[in-house]
């Protein structure tokens, strides 16, 4: 199939009917014999082009800003930090500074013999996302949980309040502005903080200073959103456990053409146990676009019922609950999400390689990129220049799900690739 590789970067425009329906998908023709047969060439849609490569840690998130910096989060385990910004082709460095990026008393503790994540405010422990808003603040969510063990029986201890926060840095001078850190009704020992968005607008809450939206994706505990007041800095759950929030039960997905089972080191075989994932905003801020990373179900729910502070409200979760919307299949789990101005709602598709777009109007999934380089697209952001930037990282090859065995080989992948329709990065919820 050596054919095959002549045809990955080429550029494959991609035409959609007005029913949603792709008709120029293109395939290729391989004339190795004497009959010319049809071949899925592994690709469609724009051009794609690499950005930067990852020698060093394997990268979660991606957030890029306003002048093009580019930043990169880490869980960890052992690495020397967890947020970091891209210097050059091949290499990142800790961000602001490794300082920062160094808890003194270590990234946990253990009491009684059992571990608990770091409860250090000050420092990042574990950041799983990034986010950059229009004003150019870039966030940084700290799960507060890392992975201890990884070389022997990898645990993912309990939070300690205080070590999961969501941070804000002024990306102009470099230093820390806001921290926030979540009492234990709404972060629980189990929470794990996956994902976040942000409606910055003055009417997204009585207080005037925007909302927060964050994914809680706990594989051992209560799925579901926590939502921040930036103002008052006042948080809430909704959704918590609420079926579209749950893990789908022995989820087997496929990447790469195999069948996929869970295979953690020392433990029977399972199944990936990860619940809600994802997240994007509408347009307007007023719908939330959400699934769980095992199920090919995409779900909303209007943002006016997650916004309630259900301390003010005694039917708050109730209302939350009777409004979820479930929008259908989408054909294929979907790992993070990603928005543009013109209201685009990207999902990255894991099993297909591909970017495909839920299209509201249609009410159709439509595809957007699909490249074999795709192998997995752990998490993709809109830049301001009119590019989605993706991480790859080949997650699915990692020690922790396969008998501590790391099948991953450098370098990882920031992709981008031009968005339809001279789309760019939305500044309405500035
Ligand atoms: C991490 O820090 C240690 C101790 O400072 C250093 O020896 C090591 O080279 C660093 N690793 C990387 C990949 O920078
Ligand atoms: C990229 O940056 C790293 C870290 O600062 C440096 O060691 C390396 O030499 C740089 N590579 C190039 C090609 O500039
Ligand atoms: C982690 O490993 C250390 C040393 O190998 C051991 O003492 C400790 O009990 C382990 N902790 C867990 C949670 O497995
Ligand atoms: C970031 O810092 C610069 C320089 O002090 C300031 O002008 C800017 O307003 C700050 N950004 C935000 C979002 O506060
Ligand atoms: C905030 O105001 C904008 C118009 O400026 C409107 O479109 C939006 O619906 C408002 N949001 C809320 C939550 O009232
Ligand atoms: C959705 O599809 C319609 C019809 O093809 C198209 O006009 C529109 O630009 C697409 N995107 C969005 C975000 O509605
Ligand atoms: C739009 C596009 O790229 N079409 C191509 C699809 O594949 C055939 C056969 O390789 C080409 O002839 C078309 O140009």
């Amino acid at each position: 199939m050596h054919g095959l590789t002549l045809f990955l970067s080429a550029f494959f425009p991609c035409i959609v009917t007005s029913q949603g329906f792709p008709v120029d998908i293109n395939s290729t023709f391989i004339a190795a014999g004497p009959y010319n047969v049809r071949v899925d060439a592994g690709t469609y849609g724009p051009l794609i082009e690499e950005v930067h490569y990852y020698y060093d840690q394997w990268p979660i998130g991606i957030a890029v800003s306003q002048t093009g910096r580019i930043f990169a989060c880490y869980t960890r385990g052992t690495y020397n930090y967890t947020l970091g910004e891209v210097v050059n082709l091949t290499a990142e460095t800790a961000y602001p500074n490794l300082d920062l990026n160094t808890p003194p008393g270590g990234l946990s503790t253990e009491i009684n013999g059992v571990p608990f994540g770091s409860n250090d405010q000050t420092h990042f422990i574990s950041v799983q996302a990034v986010f950059v808003t229009p004003d150019d603040t870039l966030w940084g969510l700290d799960t507060g949980r890392p992975t201890i063990n990884q070389s022997t029986s990898p645990v993912v201890p309990y939070a300690a309040p205080g070590g999961p926060k969501l941070i804000a840095v002024n990306l102009t001078t470099n230093s820390i502005t806001k921290t926030y850190t979540l009492p234990s009704d709404v972060h629980f020992p189990d929470s794990y903080m996956n994902d976040l968005r942000f409606d910055m607008r003055p009417n997204a809450t009585e207080s005037g200073g925007g909302i927060a939206y964050i994914v809680d994706s706990s594989d051992e505990g209560r799925t579901g959103f926590i939502m921040i007041d930036l103002a008052t800095g006042e948080s809430w759950r909704h959704l918590s456990q609420h079926p579209s929030t749950l893990r789908v039960s022995e989820d087997v997905p496929s990447y790469q053409g195999l069948p996929f089972y869970y295979r953690a080191k020392g433990k029977p075989l399972d199944f990936l146990q990860e619940g809600l994932d994802g997240e994007e905003l509408s347009l307007y801020g007023d719908v939330l676009y959400y699934s769980p990373l095992t199920s090919d179900y995409l779900y909303s729910i209007e943002t006016t019922y997650l916004r309630v502070n259900p301390k003010t409200d005694p039917l708050a979760f109730k209302r939350a609950f009777d409004n979820v919307k479930n929008l259908g299949q989408r054909g294929g789990n979907a790992n993070g999400f990603a928005g543009d101005s013109l209201g685009n709602v990207y999902m990255l598709m894991p099993e297909h390689n591909a970017i495909f777009i839920y299209n509201s109007t249609l009410h159709q999934t439509t595809p957007y990129v699909r490249d074999p380089r795709i192998i997995w697209p752990d998490s993709a952001n809109v830049g301001f220049d009119g590019y989605l930037y993706m991480n790859i990282n080949q997650l699915p090859y990692q020690p922790n799900w396969n008998d501590g065995v790391d099948g991953r080989v450098h370098p990882g992948l920031i992709l981008r690739a031009k968005l339809p329709d001279g789309a760019s990065k939305s500044t309405v919820l500035i």
